[in-house]
């Protein structure tokens, strides 16, 4: 890849180009599917994202290099702690958990992510990451300890993806959790857009091509879907 990740968010916002990241979860992707399962992802997707809340050790590293080895897509890491780093990567979201108050979310995982940081080439994507009550429990407020904001908190969700970028995160990312049963609404996306400059990345329980329009037209940058396509693959691979 010539140019940077952060540049390609930068242009597609610019530009307008909306960005579509299939996400994958190390812990329930079968590698020996991995060529069939990108032939079934959408042909715009643009990016693909590896992580879970949790993985089992040394999973990430084996997706992580089978795709890299069927797909010419940027491939960035979505971990879910340090362990998921793996430099074969392009890049990391580098995430702070802003609606929770989890010291180990916010800073803790970081520093300790710092000395794998330090010797690999993976471009740091500082992301402000923020978890909206998506209408069911989420993986994410149960292995970090943290409650999701309230949808009808917009001003409070609004004030926090500002008071992220104000701290120089370089994108928002918007979570409903994944498998979600509502996804991030369209006022909260558009209050969010209109209040940061910087790439909005939306996701969680977007499952159709009208949930994926309706949050692009309201100001998403990029969308995230992952519980869909996982879903779908292992439907085609049980009617074989
Ligand atoms: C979860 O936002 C992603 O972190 C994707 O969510 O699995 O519901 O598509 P889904």
């Amino acid at each position: 890849m010539t140019k940077k990740l952060y540049s390609l968010f930068l242009d597609a916002a610019a530009t307008q180009t909306k960005l579509l990241a299939i996400l994958i979860d190390p812990d329930v992707f079968s590698i020996e599917g991995t060529a069939k399962f990108l032939q079934e992802i959408p042909t715009n997707t643009t990016h693909l994202f590896v992580g879970g809340s949790t993985v089992e050790e040394g999973k990430t590293a084996m997706v992580v290099a089978a795709l890299k080895e069927a797909s010419n897509l940027p491939i960035v890491l979505f971990p879910g702690d340090v362990s998921q780093i793996d430099e074969q990567a392009d890049g990391i979201l580098f995430l702070s958990l802003l609606s929770g108050r989890n010291p180990e979310y916010l800073i803790g995982q970081h520093v300790r992510a710092v000395p794998i940081l330090r010797v690999s080439n993976l471009e740091v994507l500082p992301t402000a990451y923020l978890l909206i009550d998506g209408g069911k429990s989420s993986a994410v407020a149960r292995v970090t300890g943290t409650d999701a904001m309230l949808p009808t908190d917009v001003q409070l969700i609004v004030d926090t993806a500002k008071a992220g970028e104000l701290l120089g995160a370089k994108l928002i990312y918007l979570e409903a959790g994944s498998g979600a049963a509502t996804p991030v609404s369209e006022s909260i996306i558009r209050s969010v857009k209109e209040e940061v400059e910087i790439p909005l990345l939306v996701g969680g329980g977007i499952r159709t091509l009208s949930q994926l329009q309706q949050a692009y037209s309201a100001g998403a940058d990029m969308v995230i879907m992952g519980t869909v396509f996982e879903e779908q693959f292992k439907q085609v691979e049980t009617d074989k």
